[in-house]
């Protein structure tokens, strides 16, 4: 039987496990990256496992996420950790101002035909160029980097049919919009999304990737294009035409869903506050006063989308509406040398634009939080509440197109209206110097990895005990984000300071949590659908493993978290029967008994001893997370296995 792209990938990079939907396979990992706010947690893994050099074919490490810290040394330490240890393990350093890691990687490293792993939820940009690129936990990157397989359930594939061909300011955001639309951001959970149709060679490769990045917001395993001739001539113009195969998906291959699109149909879709899939057409907010505009961020900070901003303010003689404050963020240090060079930027200055550096910035709350109240449109892909840095701030995610419109007119604004689309070409050759990307050295003994006082020793605990008692210490409800438990903003510098950063657990809901959470020794979690939604970070999984949370008792959870939580040795718990999830209340108290040999059943029972009610649980575990769990974590089981 033919295969689709998806299996073509995972089948010719397995290791052990059956090709079956739903089982646990062990895929081999070509390349992995790296950010900074992941990136110390990962590396520290990697050293504590003595592995003296990556066993990848390639591994980055990108600074990205924290470059121009106020008034501390936090940063600028973890950048010296991350530089020296790149150097002294064999892995590229890219260094801060080189660009967002997704762009880069795209532009300059990433292969079609290949798998990646990366320490960030969005790493799936690299689909767009025809990679099996997934996000993961820091620990799951540092397995890896270590030449271990990575384990994933062999995935649902979703075909989603492209037809036809995008309207002028239509662009490839309002496709994965309109899919978060009708999917919503568990629609994806346990799939892979895979483009397909006649419609798929009208997008370009940072057209594809827009796509494929913010298939994250969907919960995807990944989501992935086949590679065509324009992947082809995408990395022809990179100098790069000998990293191209072709890769289709056979004939005859199967889908185990299909969702039909006409591109000719679509129109410019817009997130409201405060979920990335609270989705509805543009025209029928129009006419809502902004305040702010943000264009950048690994989604759309391409060459292509800020040459279409710069091109509309040129075209149309426009500038920024005096009462909008507008931000461009580039996506790589190429997208601003080139726009540097045809006066892009010198286009987007004289607007009134304020131009940022090639980092995340405004996307990760490092700067620019909206006014109080206000109304912020902007072309990334996550709109969670707070995540901003306002917490009244009104968040909402849209195209380039739609965002200029706005920073012109002051108002949400149908970029229709703007007349005559001023239409961007792929340039036939990219500017290349590949200068900020440090190779590693070439005699590594003479290296010394700095550690700075920010960079703190790994918390470590003992294997699982037979009981686990305590209290319900919160009690949520549907689509907890990683930014609700570790959120980043203002506490983005304490990513290598596991106890300090633990003091953020929570912090936005209850700012008491840890204090309670270690005054009690720990104790339970109950969350509802779709919990831990959102980043790779482990810290999610990680600080609560430091005050001492046991388990997380949810309706659901992402895919991510699920694993970080396994890798820490949390347990992560589902309802055997959902509407038990009112059974238990904030400060009841749980016990659950036996445990070391009860995860051998997939059915547990945890007791709420408060109400005297036995409430039945499942895991879903692989015996591998079984062992892992039981041993207290990934760390100690691997420990142990190579004993
Ligand atoms: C994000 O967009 O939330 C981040 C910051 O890039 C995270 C990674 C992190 O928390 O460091 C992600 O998406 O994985
Ligand atoms: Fe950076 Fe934002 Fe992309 Fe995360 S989503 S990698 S913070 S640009």
């Amino acid at each position: 039987m033919g295969k689709n792209v998806a299996q073509k990938l995972i089948d010719s990079h397995l290791v052990s496990g059956e090709a079956v939907q739903g089982k646990e396979v062990n895929i081999r990992i070509d390349q992995t990256i790296t950010q900074d706010a992941t990136g110390t947690m990962s590396y520290l893994q990697f050293e504590a496992m003595g592995v003296p050099k990556v066993k990848t074919e390639l591994s980055v490490s990108y600074v990205d996420h924290n470059t121009l810290q106020y008034g501390g040394f936090e940063n600028a330490d973890d950048h010296r950790f991350l530089q020296t240890l790149a150097s002294k393990y064999g892995i590229h350093f890219s260094r801060p101002g080189n660009g967002i890691c997704h762009q880069v990687h795209l532009e300059r490293f990433g292969k079609p035909g290949k798998t990646m792993l990366g320490s960030d939820s969005h790493t799936p940009t690299g689909g767009g160029i025809g990679m099996l690129a997934i996000g993961a936990g820091g620990l799951d990157v540092a397995v890896a980097m270590g030449g271990g397989p990575f384990s994933l359930v062999y995935p649902k594939v979703v075909l989603v049919n492209l037809k036809g061909k995008l309207k002028p300011w239509v662009s490839a955001k309002d496709i994965i919009l309109e899919l978060l639309r009708r999917m919503t951001v568990k629609g994806g959970v346990g799939k892979v999304i895979e483009y397909g149709g006649e419609g798929v060679k009208h997008l370009s490769v940072p057209e594809r990737a827009t796509i494929t990045n913010m298939g994250a917001e969907l919960g995807a395993t990944t989501s992935v294009f086949p590679s065509d001739d324009v992947t082809k001539a995408f990395l022809a113009a990179q100098g790069r035409e000998k990293d191209w195969k072709e890769l289709s998906a056979d004939p005859d291959a199967k889908y185990d869903e299909q969702i039909d699109l006409d591109l000719n149909k679509l129109e410019p879709m817009i997130a409201k506050p405060h979920m990335p899939d609270q989705v509805c057409k543009v025209s029928e907010i129009e006419g809502m006063k902004v305040d702010q505009v943000c264009v950048g961020s690994c989604t759309n900070s391409s060459f292509r989308d800020l040459m279409l901003v710069s091109e509309t303010f040129k075209k149309g003689g426009f500038k920024v509406h005096p009462e909008v404050s507008m931000t461009i963020s580039p996506g790589s240090k190429q997208v601003l040398d080139m726009m540097a060079l045809n006066k892009g930027l010198a286009h987007l200055i004289e607007a009134g634009a304020r131009i940022l550096e090639a980092t995340c910035g405004p996307c990760i709350g490092n700067g620019q939080s909206p006014p109080s109240g206000g109304v912020s449109l902007r072309t990334f892909n996550r709109n969670f509440i707070g995540r901003s840095g306002t917490k009244d701030g009104k968040v909402f995610l849209c195209s380039p197109e739609t965002a200029v419109a706005a920073a012109i007119y002051g108002v949400i604004t149908d970029p229709r209206k703007l007349g005559k689309f001023p239409k961007v070409k792929m340039p036939a050759e990219f500017l290349v110097d590949d200068s900020m990307v440090v190779p590693p050295a070439k005699d590594p003994s003479k290296v010394s990895i700095v550690r700075g006082p920010n960079i703190q020793a790994l918390p470590k605990q003992g294997p699982l005990p037979d009981t686990l008692k305590g209290k319900v210490l919160i009690k949520l409800g549907d689509n907890i984000t990683t930014d609700d438990i570790t959120p980043a903003g203002t506490w983005l510098k304490y990513r290598s300071n596991v106890p300090k950063y633990s003091e953020s657990v929570f912090a936005q809901i209850d700012a008491r949590f840890h204090e309670k959470a270690k005054a009690t020794g720990g104790g339970f979690v109950v969350g509802g659908e779709n919990y831990g939604q959102g980043s790779s970070r482990e810290h999610a999984a990680l600080c609560p493993m430091y005050l001492g949370i046991k388990a997380i008792v949810a309706k659901s959870f992402a895919r991510i978290h699920k694993d970080n939580l396994v890798n820490f040795g949390i347990l992560p718990l589902t309802f055997a029967n959902p509407a038990d999830y009112d059974g238990i209340s904030d400060g009841d108290e749980l016990e659950m008994t036996g445990l070391k040999g009860g995860l051998n059943s997939d059915t547990l029972v945890i007791k709420n001893v408060t109400r005297d009610k036995e409430i039945k649980l499942k895991h879903g575990y692989s015996p591998r997370q079984v062992e892992t769990i039981l041993a207290g974590g990934t760390l100690n089981y691997t420990t142990a296995k190579s004993r």
